[in-house]
């Protein structure tokens, strides 16, 4: 890979890192309410994605998507505004945090309910095909998610029809305060994809180029064969599971978390860098100055956007 696209990997990940730490830090400020579910600790799994994708390829997540959808390219500014709830977000501030979504990038959502994007991959994959399009499909969610029905069922019509659709499983270990080995008769969650007949691969999460090159060739199988993959990416969450719960609850020790830090995937990739003489300390201190500089800037943009109006209380809304 050149050293450009590496650059701006690391960059990409830095920017998410600072952004949801700043978000954190307004959500203790009241600046953001209702749910915000922070996504430090996996960045090398969105950013190695996206970074396998054309730009009009499509991404779809679950309500840990801050991270996704900066990875997808969309301008910090209005991330923040729809955390704030205010007007200029990308959701016109009546989504919040596990709601983002940016149709011109192909950022499908965030979606709140566990496996409920998985389906809506599975059509987004149907349309790609059935409109004889080439553009690949990618739903990431949680190992809690691989117990519902919708992904049996995704699966299973995602090969009986060959659907250029990437089922990404983001196993951060715990659903909420549940550990996998107490959710999950079955621990290599990639397997699951043998019921269906499907091509599937498990990568370290915390390596982003590992999570790159599994993915590289998943998007490439989609697009020139039009054929699914089920990929486990094992990560980990270094925060709670949402702002409401503590880094070090009761599910998990502090030494565990610790110990996980030791695989920090930001410092894994910058020691890789350093190593490969790409990267230096200097670079990073600008790195820093300039994204400290986007994320301080996306929260005065938010501060001062104005709150929806009342108007249009009903505007964009089913019913
Ligand atoms: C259908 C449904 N059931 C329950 C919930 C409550 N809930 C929210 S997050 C969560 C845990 C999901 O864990 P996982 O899929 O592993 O994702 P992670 O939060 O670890 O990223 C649950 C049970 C929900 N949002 N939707």
């Amino acid at each position: 890979m050149e050293k450009e696209k590496l650059l701006e990997m690391f960059k990409m990940m830095l920017l998410i890192r600072r952004f949801e730490e700043r978000s954190a830090q307004m959500y203790g400020m009241q600046k953001i309410g209702g749910f915000c579910h922070l996504y430090i600790g996996q960045e090398a799994v969105g950013v190695g994605t996206v970074a396998a994708l054309r730009p009009d390829d499509y991404l779809i997540s679950a309500y840990r998507d801050h991270g996704h959808i900066l990875a997808k390219g969309t301008d910090p500014n209005p991330v923040m505004a729809e955390l704030f709830g205010k007007a200029t977000g990308v959701s016109k501030g009546k989504g919040g945090s596990m709601h983002m979504f940016d149709v011109e990038r192909r950022f499908m959502g965030g979606h709140g309910i566990v496996a409920g994007q998985i389906p809506l991959a599975t059509g987004f994959g149907f349309a790609v095909k059935y409109k004889k399009e080439d553009q690949v499909v990618v739903v990431s969610f949680g190992e809690g998610a691989v117990h519902q029905g919708a992904f049996h069922e995704s699966l299973n019509l995602a090969k009986l029809w060959n659907l250029p659709v990437i089922y990404l499983i983001e196993n951060n270990r715990y659903g909420m305060g549940t550990p996998l080995e107490r959710a999950s008769a079955v621990w290599d969650l990639s397997q699951k994809a043998e019921s269906y007949g499907m091509p599937h691969a498990t990568v370290d999460g915390m390596d982003i180029l590992a999570v790159h090159d599994v993915m590289k060739k998943a998007v490439d199988r989609a697009r020139n064969e039009s054929e699914p993959t089920l990929v486990e990416a094992r990560t980990y969450r270094f925060r709670g599971h949402s702002m409401s719960d503590p880094v070090h609850s009761h599910y998990r020790t502090k030494e565990e978390v610790e110990e996980q830090k030791k695989q920090d995937p930001i410092l894994l990739f910058k020691q890789k860098l350093f190593k490969d003489k790409i990267l230096t300390d200097e670079m990073i201190k600008e790195m820093e100055q300039e994204i400290k500089k986007t994320v301080m800037d996306a929260v005065n943009f938010a501060e001062s956007s104005p709150e929806p109006s009342l108007e249009t209380l009903f505007e964009d809304i089913y019913a």
